[in-house]
């Protein structure tokens, strides 16, 4: 049976963080989240989201160039029914080069509508088989070392099995000092550059070696694995790649050169599940763990890394916290948890993303909607 999508509705909706979130490129206080539905000729429906901020200080792409990207580009490429959710990648980028974080909005809800109507969730669809995945913690820049410590010591207290912690010039070395101090020698903690420093800043991070990090994400550009693998050569603490891991060639390439011992894997970054299964696949057979990243999800894109995070190789604790540490409310029910010693549940005894969408809060908090009939 053929998956045919009827309807494509896009909706934006402004979710506040409780609190400002910081990274070393900008800031961001209320999220604007696109939201994808399909519903098919059965009248199945599924909910997606795009990763995308409003900003480009992460990617390239931001909610309006991949808002326009699926209305013009990739949307008509549906009108076809698709034998399987596995054909949606290679059709989409048989067509359009890049838009990744768009493609993987509709390709990861094509996923859940095939769950959906298979009766099994995307966990299983997938071919996940954890029931259970450890919760890191990712703590924006502090304007204080103080500041930091306390929140890096109270997220040690609600069970976080890693915690990590946001860096940039300026905002590095006496930051972690403090936090390592509050958490003491053995509770695992790592740092996050978004790509702030250069090659020139080997010696600075090589004093990061002294406070038992389990990894140093994303310190240089993106685009330079040959400097993260000269890095990596100079450094004793292990390199993880987020921004720089855009598909398994890529994946490849940076294990090859050594760029990294750890990769994060955002099914959202990487244009959907195809190629994040393909990347899990390529660093299981590499003996390199992956974790899976995130950013700054609703409940309904929580769904959709919680599912992809029950594979076997995603062995590292993810950025997958509770609904609470985000949101006010959340817009599904029920609201993402933690057990007490720092896991999140797969939902994995329920049909499709496990989790019931909230449209009324959704109709509440919309900005903008587009129907797209097929
Ligand atoms: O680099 O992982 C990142 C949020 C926005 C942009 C980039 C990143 C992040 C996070 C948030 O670290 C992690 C989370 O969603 O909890
Ligand atoms: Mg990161």
């Amino acid at each position: 049976m053929t998956i045919a999508v009827r309807r494509i509705t896009l909706r934006e909706i402004a979710l506040p963080l409780r609190e400002p979130f910081r990274i070393s490129s900008g800031a961001t206080d209320i999220r604007r989240i696109l939201l994808v539905r399909l519903e098919d000729h059965d009248g199945a429906v599924a909910w997606g989201e795009c990763v995308a901020g409003e900003a480009p200080n992460y990617s390239p792409e931001t909610i309006d160039t991949a808002c326009h990207a699926i209305k013009t580009w990739l949307a008509p490429l549906l009108a076809e029914p698709l034998p399987h959710p596995d054909d949606t990648t290679p059709r989409f980028d048989a067509r359009v080069r890049g838009h990744r974080m768009a493609k993987a909005a509709l390709e990861m809800t094509i996923w859940a509508l095939e769950a959906e109507r298979r009766g099994t969730s995307l966990s299983q669809l997938l071919g996940g088989a954890s029931e259970r995945i450890p919760v890191g913690i990712s703590l924006g820049i502090q304007s204080e070392p103080e500041q930091l410590a306390m929140r890096a010591a109270a997220a040690r207290a609600d069970g976080y099995r890693r915690i990590k912690v946001k860096i940039a010039p300026g905002a590095d070395l006496p930051f972690v000092t403090a936090a390592r101090a509050a958490l003491g020698p053995s509770t695992t903690l790592s740092v996050d550059a978004n790509a702030a420093y250069t090659l020139a800043d080997a010696d600075h991070l090589a004093q990061l070696d002294a406070l038992g990090l389990v990894m140093i994400e994303q310190p240089l550009e993106p685009e330079d694995l040959r400097r993260h693998a000269e890095l990596q050569r100079r450094l004793r603490t292990s390199l993880c790649l987020d921004e720089s891991i855009t598909s398994v060639a890529r994946a490849e390439d940076a294990l090859a050169l050594g760029s990294a011992r750890i990769i994060n894997i955002k099914p959202g970054r990487v244009g959907g599940f195809w190629h994040a299964k393909a990347i899990h696949d390529a660093c299981a057979l590499a003996r390199v763990p992956v974790w899976c990243g995130g950013m700054l999800e609703s409940g309904i894109g929580r769904a959709h890394n919680v599912a992809l995070a029950s594979l076997p190789n995603f062995t590292l604790p993810g950025d997958l916290s509770p609904s609470a540490r985000y949101w006010e409310r959340d817009i599904v029910e029920p609201e993402w948890a933690m057990t007490a010693d720092g896991f999140v549940q797969v939902p994995r005894g329920q049909p499709g993303l496990g989790v019931q969408v909230n449209d009324d809060r959704i109709d509440d908090l919309t900005a903008r909607c587009e129907d797209i009939r097929l």
